[in-house]
């Protein structure tokens, strides 16, 4: 077997202890997993005796030379010479790189652990023949981590070895599972270079079904994120985002999309009237457990954060991971993200939890989502200080970083999908009067994502437009004199533009202000 044409796709770390191997026999597990499509091994038992851990490794090695699938060892660069096996998986802590190598030689494999740019430029220069890098998020499976890096933190170096012109394949690892491999691969994607596998421990080895789990993994990997941002329509300008709008609120029309929303207590009723106003057919429901079954009946979740609980946040991920596994929609909106430790919290335990088609929230909102330094908001009012280069800088940062759809609200809204930014100027001053405004746009957008199945940021510029234009229509009616009478008269106008563009009456569409 040549070191050269290692396959690192689906990579397996084992694991020993009882909570994830039970009592089964080590081996076993693994040549069931092996023949569910695993295509690398690494042996790793941070706690056994040499002796007991030679005779296991040699074992071991025997199932893995039958199915041609290399096994690297954990750590101990003794163990693996004295089995003959493949190679060693060195973490930062362990034995250097250089000595590992001339104690093995140039033919074994030698992976090392890397969670920073210049570690893994080290590793690389070094001669490391793959890099592990994690951990991506906490696992229960090692609890001692360092460093948590994400999606983004994987991207970061993959994108620097690639822009460095260092070509070494690399996984990464630490909480990939079923529910989140897609969309890891996905953001952990950069232009230069891209992941050439994942590593699983408890995924596979705490299965009860090794070899369908690893089929499945495999699938997932292979797959890739196909209901994700599809930017295949990159050349949209302006004016062909506009013309595509009627038909996105057709869409909500004729097919009225379930919008299941996890929201607070203040925008319930309202939002349940907006989504009906455009079309959706609402579900206000904030208990995690029945998303799944909510998932099959097609449409979208958005997750709005406006009262947190330990309870509300514990709900939210167990829907976004049911929306994740069937790929459909989540609108994230981080109601009042920088007012308080507990919501910057929750938001990032949110954004590591899934993957979030749109998120949506004002400046300050925006940019906590963006660093945890962001801005201390006061309750969840909207201040701002950037000006507009800057909110369009930061709304296609987040969306390039995430590679998911920003939008930012404001008097100009901004919304980008990393690519592409635009403005919009509609609307009118009582959306800032009026409580709930904000949360209730998440309701429109996610009605938009539901029924159009392309470009999702298509759809949230449709939605956008309706909802912004159905403002401006409301407020300068003569029975509207200030937020009270608006709010009514502005659910109407959702309604009335609905109804107005399945008949092909577009007049309302050409106050669009999009920049
Ligand atoms: N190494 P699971 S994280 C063995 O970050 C290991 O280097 C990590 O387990 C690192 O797939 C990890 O069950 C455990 O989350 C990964
Ligand atoms: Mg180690």
């Amino acid at each position: 077997m040549s070191k050269k044409n290692v396959d690192f796709t689906l990579y397996l770390v084992t694991d020993s202890t009882p909570a994830i191997l039970g009592d089964r026999n080590l081996c076993h597990v693994v040549e069931e997993a092996i023949k569910g499509g695993v295509t690398c091994v690494q042996l790793r038992d941070k706690t056994a005796d040499t002796g007991h851990l030679i005779a296991l490794a040699r074992a071991l090695h025997k199932v893995t030379q039958h199915y041609r699938v290399p096994l690297l060892i954990n750590d101990r660069v003794d163990v693996a010479l004295a089995v003959g096996c493949e190679g060693v998986h060195i973490g930062q802590d362990d034995m250097e790189l250089s000595l590992a190598r001339r104690i093995l030689g140039p033919d074994a494999i030698i992976g090392v652990t890397v969670s920073t740019v210049e570690q893994a430029m080290h590793a690389a220069e070094c001669g490391a023949d793959y890099l592990g890098i994690g951990t991506v998020y906490a696992t229960p499976t090692k609890t001692n981590t360092k460093s948590i890096i994400g999606t983004a933190g994987v991207r970061d170096i993959l994108a620097h070895l690639g822009k460095t012109g260092v070509k070494i394949p690399a996984v990464c690892i630490g909480g990939l599972n079923e529910s989140n491999l897609q969309r890891v691969v996905f953001q952990c994607h950069s232009p230069w270079k891209g992941l050439d596998g994942v590593a699983v421990v408890s995924a596979v080895m705490a299965s009860q079904n090794p070899e369908n789990a690893a089929d499945r993994l495999l699938r997932l990997f292979h797959q890739g994120a196909v209901n994700f941002v599809d930017c295949s329509r990159i050349g949209t300008n302006a004016a062909g985002l506009i013309n595509l709008t009627p038909a996105i609120i057709k869409a909500v029309h004729d097919t009225k999309p379930l919008s299941h929303n996890m929201t607070n207590l203040v925008v319930q009723n309202f939002a349940a009237n907006v989504a009906l106003a455009v079309g959706a057919s609402p579900i206000m429901s904030n208990n995690g457990e029945e998303a799944a079954d909510i998932t099959k009946l097609g449409g979208s979740l958005v997750i709005n954060m406006g009262t947190v609980t330990p309870d509300g946040l514990e709900n939210n991920i167990k829907a976004l991971r049911a929306y994740n596994m069937v790929g459909q929609p989540v609108v994230f909106d981080p109601v009042g993200a920088g007012a308080t430790a507990v919501r910057r919290a929750a938001v990032k335990t949110i954004m590591a939890a899934g993957y979030l088609d749109v998120i949506k929230g004002n400046e300050g909102e925006i940019k906590t989502v963006f660093s945890d330094n962001g801005p201390q908001q006061r309750g969840v009012d909207s201040c701002s200080t950037l000006d507009d280069g800057q909110k369009a800088r930061l709304v296609q940062n987040l969306a390039q970083r995430e590679r998911n759809v920003v939008v930012m609200t404001g008097k100009t809204d901004f919304i980008s999908d990393g690519r592409r930014v635009f403005s919009i100027s509609n609307g009118h001053s009582y959306l800032g009067l009026v409580t709930g405004t904000g949360c209730v746009l998440g309701t429109a957008i996610s009605a938009a994502v539901a029924a159009h199945s392309g470009d999702k940021m298509e759809a949230t510029m449709a939605a956008m437009l309706h909802f912004e234009i159905a403002a401006e229509i409301a407020a300068a009616r003569p029975d509207v004199h200030g937020p009270g009478t608006f709010v009514p008269a502005f659910i109407d106008e959702l309604h009335n533009i609905r109804l107005a563009t399945s008949k092909n009456d577009l007049a309302w569409l050409r106050r669009a202000k999009v920049k």
